[in-house]
C-alpha cells in the first residue's frame, strides 16, 4: 500500500468529525489519521503475520527466499502462533474487566464497601438459580458472596467446564467436546495459550487454531458474560430509553467531563458525582451553569445503556472531541484508550486522569479507583474537572451542534418484556420471514476505512433486507448518528422488519450495550435455539465487525465462529501469510464448527454475503429464503 494523503472528507462520513479535523489542522493538533499517514505502508510481513520475535534465535522473517524460522517453524506455524497471542491478548482484555466485576460483587458480598451494592436484585436470584446456587430464604448478600466464588473459579483450573455452559444449546457443547475445545478456565486457556505459543510447543497450524477458539470460547462464555452480568446485578439491567450522541453533547457553558475505556466500576460512580449538590455549586461558583457528562466508546455504551448518558463519540472522535477545546477532563480506565489523548489535552485545558493501576499514561494524572473509594475518588475527579474550567480558552472552543436522538437499553431482559415475557413473537416472525434473520454488527473504527462508512452502511442494507440488525461498541455511535436507532427509522427497513419493529414500538436496529455485552447476543442466540431444538449454527445469524482494529474484536470474531455464528470483517487479521490458517478461517471451520469467517471491506457486497448465508440457514429450516 502507498503512502496516501487522504482528504478530511475521506476520513469520516460524520460533519462533526470533519469540522474538529479542520480544526484540529489549525490548531496543529496531530491525529490517528496523520499517524497512520506516517506508518504506511506498514510491515508486508508483519501485515501478513509472517514475522515472529518469540525467541533470540529469531527475529524471523518468513519468505520464499527464507521459508523457515531458525528453529524450523514454517509459515503457518508463525503465522497461527501469532493469531493464537493475538485473541489471547484481546480474551484477556474482556476477561481481566469481568474479574474486576467480581471483585466488586466480591467487595459488595463481604461488606468490604458502602461504595456499590445490588441495584438489581431478581437478576441477582435470577441467575444465582440458573447456576445451581441456593437462594431461597437467604439473604442477597449471601447468595451474592457465592455467585462471586462461582464466577471466580470460572478463572481457574479445577473446573471441566465454565458456569454459563448450562446456557449452551446441548449440539454446541457436543461440538466442542469432540474437537477438544470445551472451554475449562478463562485464565487456564490463555496461559496455556502463552505456552503453546513458546518455542517447540504447538507446531501443528491447524491445532493451535483450535485452541485460539477455545481460548476466545472463555472470553465469550465466561470473562465477558461474567461481566455483563455482574454490571447488571451492581448497576441495573438495561431497559429502552432515549439519548443523545455525536459531538454536540459536549456542552458550551458547562463543565464537560468525558468518561472513556470499558468498565462501569469507574464510570457509574463519575455519574453519581457530577449530580452531587456540592459540586455543582462549586461548578457555579467558578462561572459554569452545570456539570456535563459524556461517555466515549466502550465505557460510554455502558453509561448509556443503564443511565441514558449522552455518548459523544466512538473511538476515532475520542482525540477530536479535545478537540472542541471544551473538554475540563477526561478520564480513564482500559483499553482503546490512544495515549495521544494525553498530548492532545495538553494543546488545550484538558486534564486527563487514569484510575487504574494497569493502565497509567505518562502525563496523566493517576486518581486510583478501588472498590472501597470510588465514590471519593470519583468527587476528587470532578473537582479536579471544576478547577480546570476557568483555564478553558474561549476563543479556542468549537462544538459541533445538533445532536442526534437514538434509543438504548436493549438487554435481553427488556427485549422479551417487549414481546410479553417470550421469545415466540420473534420465533414467529421469523418463521413468517418478516424478519429474515438477525446480524450484530460490532467494534471498532479504524482509520485505513472512512470512519464509520462501512459501519452505516452495511447497517442500512440489512435492515432493507427485512434483517434485524443489534449493535454494540463502537457500531453504536455510528448508527446512532445514521439516525437509526430509532423507531422512526422503520421507514429505511424492509416491509416484514417495519411491520414488526413497528408492532413492537422498537427501532430496526437494537443498542445492545458495549463490547463484553456481545455475551448478551450469544445468550439471545442460544435462547433462539433451544426454543427451535436447533444448534446456533442453523439459525439464520450473523455477526459483523465492518471497521474492526483491536486484539478484543479479533476475539469476539473467533467465539461468534466457534458458538456457530458466521463472522464476516472489512479485513483479514494478520494471517494471510499461511494458505492454512486462512483456508481455515475462510472454510475449513465451516465443516468443522458450522460457521466460518467472511472477509469483505465493501459493505454492499457484504450485505449481499451476509444475505446469502442467511438464506442458506433459513432454507435448511424449511423457511422460504
Ligand atoms: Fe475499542 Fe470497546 Fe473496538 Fe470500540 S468497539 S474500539 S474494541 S471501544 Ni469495543
Ligand atoms: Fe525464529 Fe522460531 Fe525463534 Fe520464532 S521461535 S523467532 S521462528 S527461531
Amino acid at each position: 500500500m502507498a503512502r496516501t494523503k487522504k482528504t478530511i472528507e475521506e476520513k469520516s462520513i460524520w460533519d462533526d468529525a470533519r469540522q474538529m479535523l479542520r480544526k484540529a489542522e489549525r490548531d496543529g493538533v496531530e491525529t490517528a489519521w496523520d499517524r497512520l499517514e506516517h506508518q504506511t505502508p506498514h510491515c508486508n510481513f508483519c501485515e501478513t503475520g509472517l514475522s515472529c520475535r518469540n525467541c533470540t534465535m529469531g527475529p524471523c522473517r518468513i519468505s520464499k527466499k527464507a521459508p523457515l524460522g531458525v528453529c524450523g517453524a514454517d509459515a503457518d506455524v508463525v503465522v497461527a502462533r501469532n493469531f493464537g497471542r493475538f485473541v489471547a491478548g484481546g480474551s484477556a482484555g474482556h476477561s481481566d474487566h469481568g474479574r474486576d466485576c467480581i471483585e466488586a460483587l466480591h467487595a459488595v458480598a463481604h461488606g468490604l464497601t458502602q461504595d456499590y451494592t445490588i441495584k438489581d436484585e431478581a437478576k441477582l436470584i435470577r441467575i444465582a438459580n440458573e447456576l445451581g446456587i441456593a437462594t431461597e430464604g437467604r439473604q442477597p448478600l449471601d447468595i451474592a458472596k457465592d455467585l462471586s466464588a462461582e464466577f471466580y473459579a470460572n478463572y481457574g483450573s479445577l473446573r471441566e467446564e465454565l458456569s454459563f455452559s448450562c446456557r449452551v444449546p446441548e449440539k454446541r457443547k457436543q461440538i466442542w467436546k469432540d474437537l477438544g475445545i470445551t472451554p475449562r478456565g478463562v485464565d487456564r486457556e490463555i496461559a496455556e495459550m502463552m505456552h503453546r505459543t513458546h518455542m517447540g510447543c504447538d507446531n501443528d497450524a491447524a491445532n493451535t487454531m483450535l485452541h485460539s477458539a477455545r481460548t476466545c470460547l472463555g472470553d465469550g462464555w465466561a470473562g465477558s458474560m461474567i461481566a455483563t452480568e455482574i454490571s447488571d446485578i451492581l448497576f441495573g439491567t438495561p431497559s429502552p430509553r432515549k439519548s443523545m450522541v455525536n459531538l454536540g453533547v459536549i456542552k458550551e457553558d458547562q463543565v464537560n467531563i468525558l468518561v472513556h475505556g470499558h468498565n462501569p466500576i469507574v464510570s457509574e460512580k463519575i455519574v453519581e458525582a457530577v449530580s452531587d449538590p456540592e459540586l455543582v455549586a462549586l461548578a457555579k461558583e467558578k462561572g459554569a451553569t452545570g456539570i456535563n457528562l459524556a461517555g466515549l466508546c466502550c465505557t460510554g455504551n455502558e453509561l448509556m445503556m443503564r443511565q441514558g448518558i449522552p455518548l459523544a463519540g466512538n473511538h476515532l472522535m475520542t482525540e477530536l472531541a479535545i478537540v472542541t477545546g471544551a473538554v475540563e477532563l477526561i478520564v480513564v480506565d482500559y483499553q482503546c484508550i490512544m495515549p495521544s489523548l494525553v498530548t492532545i489535552g495538553n494543546c488545550y485545558h484538558t486534564k486527563m486522569v487514569t484510575t487504574a493501576d494497569k493502565a497509567k499514561f505518562t502525563g496523566a494524572e493517576h486518581v486510583k479507583f478501588e472498590v472501597h473509594n470510588g465514590m471519593a475518588q470519583a468527587k476528587k475527579v470532578v473537582r479536579m474537572a471544576i478547577e480546570r474550567f476557568p483555564l478553558r480558552n474561549t476563543n479556542r472552543v468549537e462544538i459541533p451542534q445538533g445532536p442526534i436522538e437514538m434509543i438504548t437499553g436493549f438487554s435481553n431482559e427488556s427485549l422479551l418484556a417487549a414481546m410479553g415475557g417470550t421469545l415466540t413473537p420473534l420465533v414467529e416472525a421469523i418463521k413468517a420471514g418478516k424478519v429474515r434473520g438477525a446480524v450484530a454488527i460490532v467494534g471498532c473504527n479504524n482509520p485505513k476505512y472512512q470512519q464509520d462508512h462501512c459501519n452505516v452502511n452495511l447497517t442500512r442494507e440489512l435492515i432493507k433486507k427485512d434483517i434485524l440488525v443489534l449493535v454494540t461498541g463502537c457500531v453504536t455511535s455510528a448508527a446512532g448518528k445514521a439516525g437509526l436507532l430509532v423507531p422512526e427509522a422503520i421507514e429505511m427497513a424492509g416491509p416484514g422488519l417495519k411491520e414488526i419493529c413497528g408492532a413492537l414500538g422498537i427501532p430496526p436496529v437494537l443498542h445492545m450495550g458495549s463490547c463484553v455485552d456481545n455475551a448478551r447476543i450469544l445468550q439471545l442466540a442460544a435462547l433462539l435455539a433451544n426454543e427451535l431444538g436447533v444448534d446456533i449454527s442453523d439459525l439464520p445469524l450473523a455477526g459483523s465487525s465492518p471497521e474492526w482494529y483491536s486484539e478484543k474484536a479479533a476475539a469476539i470474531g473467533v467465539y461468534c465462529v466457534a458458538s456457530g455464528i458466521y463472522t464476516h470483517l472489512g479485513h483479514p487479521p494478520n494471517i494471510t501469510g499461511s494458505s492454512v490458517v486462512t483456508n481455515l478461517a475462510l472454510e475449513g471451520l465451516d465443516s468443522l464448527l458450522g460457521a466460518c469467517f467472511g472477509i469483505e471491506p465493501d459493505p454492499f457486497k457484504a450485505a449481499e454475503l451476509i444475505d446469502q448465508r442467511i438464506k442458506v440457514k433459513r432454507q435448511g429450516l424449511g423457511l422460504k429464503p
